[in-house]
């Protein structure tokens, strides 16, 4: 991660105070996308950061880049029309559960589906922060909130298995607190042509303190989460020493050497399968019955929306006897306008 020398992280902190709580993870992110946007030698002027409603949206304030903070759940509406439009911009789209799965869940999947070149931040607090505390669309089962005193008793959305559901070529995970990690991942999203979901485990520390404690705790991190590579075995644990291998069609968490099993016996990690089937079933793993899984989960090539409209419109222009407006209007044309 070498820190491109023309472009400092400074030259993405806009002059607005920053309004979140002190101790909330959004503090952590901003950070980490300033320092990415940095390592991959940005100019502030290419970027266009776009959002909804949320406490994550505010984050367009803080960027030094051009910006957008738009309506709740429309914030894949305005990114996409932003990107193909112009397409030489770098549009990231910041989102929270909320903004994404719930009241903008069709435009995320649809988003995703037709694969713009977005990079979109998804701020997982497992909660409406801004709106001080209702459950969202992922939430814990049986979770108390405002809105759900006796508990919920519908089951959360997975964002990998939905974004992998919608036809998602690239998804990757990260803790909010792990800085060094987070800025790998956004490099990975940036790099990634198409649309790339970034979901960020982050914590409210005000409506949902301590939500994603039990994975994200450092006592515990390294035996309960898996932080996966391309072309490396998953491989786990403060001690190294667990990994997963499938049992049939499930995977199954198993010890290098106990009941003979050794490295060479632990799947390796391919995120450029075009199959969906493991990838699914790594997003989809949870604490305790597995370790939560990070790092990029998949990224696959495919058509890209916005560079398949430009090659089109190009190859409508070629055909076309109409070459500019001045082949539709000539001087004097009379025009009736009933
Ligand atoms: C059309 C509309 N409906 C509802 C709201 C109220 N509202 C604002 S933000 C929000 C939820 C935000 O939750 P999330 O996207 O998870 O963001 P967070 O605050 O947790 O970062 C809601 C329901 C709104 N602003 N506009
Ligand atoms: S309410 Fe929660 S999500 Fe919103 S700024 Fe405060 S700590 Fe962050
Ligand atoms: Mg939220």
């Amino acid at each position: 991660m070498a820190e491109n020398c023309q472009v400092k992280f400074t030259d993405f902190k806009s002059d607005q105070s920053v309004k979140w709580c002190p101790g909330c993870g959004d503090h952590a992110i901003l950070n980490s996308v300033q320092k990415a946007m940095a390592s991959l030698g940005y100019k502030k002027e290419e970027v266009a950061v776009i959002s909804g409603i949320g406490c994550s949206s505010r984050f367009p304030y803080y960027m030094e880049t051009f910006g957008f903070h738009t309506i709740h759940g429309r914030g894949s509406a305005i990114a996409s029309g932003v990107k193909v439009a112009n397409p030489h911009l770098k549009v990231w789209q910041i989102t929270g559960d909320g903004d994404a799965l719930a009241i903008g869940g069709n435009h995320f999947i649809h988003t995703i589906r037709r694969n713009i070149d977005l990079n979109v931040i998804l701020f997982n607090n497992q909660i409406y922060g801004l709106t001080k505390g209702q459950y969202s669309p992922t939430s814990k089962r049986g979770f108390i909130s405002k809105t759900s005193p006796f508990g919920t008793v519908e089951a959360p959305f997975r964002p990998g298995e939905l974004c992998i559901g919608a036809r998602g070529q690239f998804f990757a995970r990260c803790i909010d607190k792990d800085l060094k990690h987070s800025v790998v991942m956004l490099e990975e999203a940036a790099k990634h042509e198409g649309t790339s979901i970034v979901e960020v485990l982050q914590n409210c520390v005000i409506y949902n303190d301590k939500t994603h404690n039990a994975i994200t705790d450092k006592a515990h991190s390294a035996d309960r989460t898996i932080k996966l590579e391309h072309g490396k075995p998953m491989i786990f644990g403060a001690e190294s020493n667990k990994g997963l291998m499938l049992d049939g069609l499930e995977l199954k968490v198993v010890t290098i050497g106990e009941n003979g099993i050794t490295e060479d016996d632990i799947l390796v990690h391919d995120a450029h399968c075009d199959d969906i089937t493991l990838h699914l079933k790594l997003a989809d793993m949870e604490y305790p019955e597995y370790p939560v899984a990070l790092g990029v989960i998949r990224s696959v090539k495919a058509p890209v929306y916005d560079q398949c409209v430009a090659k089109q419109l190009a190859e409508v222009q070629e055909q076309s006897q109409i070459k500019s407006f001045n082949d539709l209007i000539h001087s004097g044309d009379v025009w009736d306008v009933e």
